[in-house]
């Protein structure tokens, strides 16, 4: 009897050291919820919560109505949320790098083999305390928008809203600038504060803008990033199995990324096109110069930025010339 209750006692101990507790971690996204730029976390979200029963669950705290989108890398760097969705371009205060991502030219494949990858994470880990788990948004580029019409590459006399990732270029193409979050796009469009503002083919439906969007610019330009990424303390706290709910979902997200985007792409360049938003198409020379001008502005923004790592992350990031 003693032998058996010893033998049960003991058995109990082991299994209960190896089950952890199950473990719930707070997760913001840098974009309104449920909209474009949102949707593929709130994916993610639903597979570790339904994937990760009494192991890990992800308690969706919301997007920029629960904290401004340019806090959001502090607030992760700082362990006050757990994981995040967010792109570098809102983070420049914490690791002005990470606005670098719009600037490959190589699929997320690629850079996980060749070294741009493990150059990056090893930024994040030093500067961030983060880890990187998936890009979500990589093929999409960005465009110029505007409420009055231009003829060739130049923004001269233009007021149009920004953020990091359109600044050096706009700038070079003499617009004046003005930073905002996405939030605010609208009611600066509205009141005549800007006359257009940068943001990649998808998403403008999302926040209402084709009502004060008369045209699109092509070619866009750059590759649009968004990302999830994780606090490594608290990274660190998980076992094994929790790391696999995670790192497989987001994984599993960063491999869909091209198909889901494309789509969207695709339906929003048609539905740009139903509501009356003209095309302003920079052709031939003119666009190829618009677009040398964007890397030629982008890299050297970055490089500033970063005299030590912009140039590592250009050798990785561009196509080979
Ligand atoms: O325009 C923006 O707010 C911006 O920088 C961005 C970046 C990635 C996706 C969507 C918007």
């Amino acid at each position: 009897m003693r032998t058996w209750l010893a033998a049960a006692w003991a058995a109990l101990m082991v299994a209960g050291a190896a089950q952890a507790q199950e473990v719930t971690l707070k997760g913001i996204t840098s974009f309104a919820e449920k909209t474009f730029y949102s949707r593929a976390f709130e994916k993610f979200i639903d597979k570790v919560n339904a994937d990760g029963k009494g192991l890990v669950q992800i308690n969706y705290i919301g997007g920029p109505k629960a904290m401004p989108p340019f806090e959001v890398g502090k607030a992760l760097a700082g362990g006050v949320v757990d994981i995040a969705n967010v792109t570098g371009a809102f983070y420049t205060n914490v690791m002005p790098e990470a606005d670098a991502w719009k600037l490959t030219e190589r699929p997320m494949s690629e850079l996980r083999k060749n070294g741009g990858f493990d150059y990056m994470a090893k930024l994040y880990d030093e500067k961030m305390n983060a880890i990187y788990l998936a890009r979500q948004i990589g093929n999409t580029p960005f465009h110029v928008y505007l409420t009055k019409p231009i003829f060739k590459p130049d923004l001269t006399g233009l007021k149009i809203r920004i953020t990091p990732v359109y600044r050096d270029f706009f700038t070079a193409l003499g617009a004046t600038v003005v930073q905002t979050a996405p939030g605010e796009v609208y009611t600066a469009l509205e009141r005549g504060v800007v006359d257009g503002y940068g943001w990649p083919t998808a998403g403008i439906f999302d926040l209402g803008w084709h009502e004060k969007t008369k045209f699109r610019v092509d070619p866009g330009f750059y590759t649009a990033e968004v990302s999830f990424l994780i606090n490594k303390t608290t990274w660190g706290k998980l076992d094994a199995a929790q790391r696999k709910v995670i790192a497989d979902a987001a994984a599993l997200i960063e491999a869909e990324s091209a198909a889901f985007e494309a789509a969207a792409n695709t339906a929003d360049i048609e539905r740009q096109k139903q509501v009356g938003i003209q095309t302003i198409e920079l052709k031939g020379a003119d666009g190829e110069a618009y677009l040398a001008k964007a890397y030629e502005a982008g890299w050297a923004g970055i490089i500033k930025q970063s005299p030590e790592h912009g140039p590592k992350l250009r050798e990785f990031f561009a196509k080979a010339k």
